[in-house]
């Protein structure tokens, strides 16, 4: 039998993948064009991860919508078009379904099953994985596509039984469409889902509550339609912008100004910060100088700038006071809006500092905080993830020993890969922008096609030389985390708390967990591995 006439009897596969989104179903579509029997398992009932779960209203991509898709198929890249410049989620779940069904993605994907464990058998040199279905299958090959950010946290707040009104997470969001009207809200959370649900949920509730427990830098988006004729220029030009994408920082094809914040008098600064808000979108501020994520006194800079921005945005001085953030400006993610800040000037929305009067309990009613309680009829959790490490850990990896990989990173300890892709005492396992790969720091789409490609060729290369077994180096992955380290320690993403950090978990460990060298740098790293015949790894 030719491999690529291979059956997907699910005791012999070449590939498990879990995870049906952007990078499972890549992942997939590679590895069966190689002719390698693969299977997804997907706990959704479709495709989309990200996408399918976080349904919230006003969920969009703040990376624009023309950067953030597969560039793998230039005819796909021709049927699609995005109508806006950054699109909502409904759009990019259909672009998902249409690429599932263009490429007749869905016969090897099995729905609603969940993957609970897998162990690597070292007799046999293959992974058994147990599905919650009562089956197990086997599988040299075991991919993790679960994203960075599908492990939702719902804060252990007492008492969230005893509440008699809905409630629901951002990032578990309901298919049907929740009702708002007439309804006193309450959203716990200020990060992007919070940023971007508030105004939405604010134009259609009787009333909506803000528990804030941090005050965010936010800058507009500044969406618009897209342009048909300009969308025919992007794909006219698409090959250069591809390659731009790929060499660059963040996988957008932008590149910061190679100058000091100091270098510019003030006058000339704040018409530099004018025009990058005027033009909105996720890096105009951040890429305006080149130390703004390095000096303290540089980083103030541009944080008072945008905070001049919410005193002139916000009616009530008092309400704009407790919307001023005071930690290093980028070092939690970036965040960009449409009429966030100009929500609170609306006469049903009210702010509640909960740093200052800490949420105490959930009640049958509402909300208790230190000085008061509020009635509610819904409360919205945008309490953000389990982040990098949350969605591996729900399930229960065993590599060599019966070593669990939560036993490897677990409380206490820092994470550590090789390139984010894969971890010692762990053999033929992938991870798909995991932990200490650019991931959460870049575009996803971008990092999701260079792992995918980087892992399928790996494993084509295995197979061409006739290797069974690939493993990560201990001596590589010392060297990959403390290097990962190091780039983080040089920035001020290490002196602020955040999901970045582990910091949002009680009791996870804390590190910085992804690469910040850029995805270019990245990109030449892996490459240069695979070239000297994945050193760093060991063949056998
Ligand atoms: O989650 P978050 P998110 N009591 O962790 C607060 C991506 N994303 O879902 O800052 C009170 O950022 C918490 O407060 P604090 C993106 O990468 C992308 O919003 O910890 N409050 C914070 O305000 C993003 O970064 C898009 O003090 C509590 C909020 O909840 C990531 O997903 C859109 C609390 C959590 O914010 C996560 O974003 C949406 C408690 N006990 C998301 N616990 C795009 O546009 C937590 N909080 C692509």
């Amino acid at each position: 039998m030719s491999s690529n006439q291979k059956s997907n009897s699910l005791t012999d596969l070449d590939a498990v993948i879990v995870g049906a989104g952007f990078s499972g179903l890549y992942m997939l579509y590679r590895l069966r064009e190689a002719g390698f029997s693969t299977r997804v398992f997907e706990a959704g009932d479709n495709v989309g991860g990200t996408w399918y779960w976080n349904r919230y209203p006003g969920a969009r991509c703040d990376v624009e919508s023309i950067y953030y898709n597969y560039t793998f198929s230039e005819e796909l890249l021709k049927e699609w078009n995005w109508s806006a410049k950054y699109a909502e989620q409904p759009e990019i779940l259909s672009y998902i379904n249409f690429v599932a069904d263009k490429f007749d993605l869905r016969r090897d994907v099995q729905f609603n099953t969940r993957v609970l464990s897998a162990r690597f058998d070292e007799k046999k040199n293959r992974w058994n994985v147990q599905l919650n279905n009562g089956k197990t299958v086997s599988a040299q090959y075991f991919i993790t596509a679960v994203g960075c950010l599908s492990a939702s946290n719902v804060p252990k707040f007492k008492g969230l039984e005893t509440f008699k009104g809905e409630w629901y997470h951002t990032g578990h969001w309901p298919h049907e469409k929740v009702e708002f009207k007439g309804k006193c809200v309450g959203i716990i959370g200020t990060g992007s889902s919070g940023i971007q649900a508030i105004p939405v949920i604010a134009k259609e509730a009787e009333h909506l509550t803000v528990f804030q427990r941090t005050p965010q830098y936010s800058s507009p988006a500044r969406n618009v339609p897209n342009d048909p004729d300009y969308l025919e220029g992007i794909r006219k030009n698409y090959i250069e912008i591809k390659e731009k994408m790929r060499h660059s920082i963040t996988g957008i094809p932008e590149t910061p100004r190679n100058i000091s914040v100091f270098d510019d008098s003030p006058n000339e600064r704040q018409r530099v910060f004018e025009e990058a808000w005027k033009k909105g979108g996720l890096l105009s501020l951040s890429y305006t100088y080149n130390d703004l994520s390095i000096t303290p006194e540089a980083n103030e800079i541009v944080a008072e700038f945008i905070r001049s921005k919410i005193r002139e945005t916000i009616k009530k001085p008092e309400v704009a006071e407790k919307l001023l953030p005071r930690f290093y400006y980028g070092t939690k993610r970036t965040i960009i809006d449409t009429d966030y800040f100009e929500t609170y000037n609306r006469d049903n929305v009210s702010l509640v500092d909960v740093k200052k009067a800490p949420i105490q309990e959930i009640t049958a009613s509402g909300v208790r905080t230190a000085d008061a309680e509020y009635k509610l009829d819904m409360i919205v959790f945008a309490t953000g993830f389990d982040a990098m490490t949350g969605p591996l850990f729900k399930m229960d990896i065993r590599g060599k020993d019966g070593v669990s990989l939560k036993e490897k990173w677990g409380a206490g300890e820092q994470t550590r890969t090789y390139l984010g892709l894969g971890t010692a005492g762990f053999p033929n396992m992938f991870m798909l922008t995991g932990p200490e790969s650019p991931s959460v720091l870049s575009n996803m789409m971008v990092s999701i096609e260079q792992h995918v490609e980087w892992v399928s060729d790996c494993i084509n290369y295995m197979r061409d030389h006739k290797q069974e077994v690939i493993e990560v180096k201990d001596e590589a992955e010392n060297t990959w985390s403390k290097h990962c380290r190091e780039i983080a320690d040089q920035t001020l993403f290490t002196k602020t708390d955040s999901w970045y950090m582990g910091a949002n978990i009680e009791g996870k460990a804390r590190g910085f967990q992804i690469y910040l060298g850029g995805v270019g740098t990245y990109r030449k790293i892996c490459d240069e591995v695979a070239g000297k015949g994945y050193e760093g790894f060991t063949l056998t």
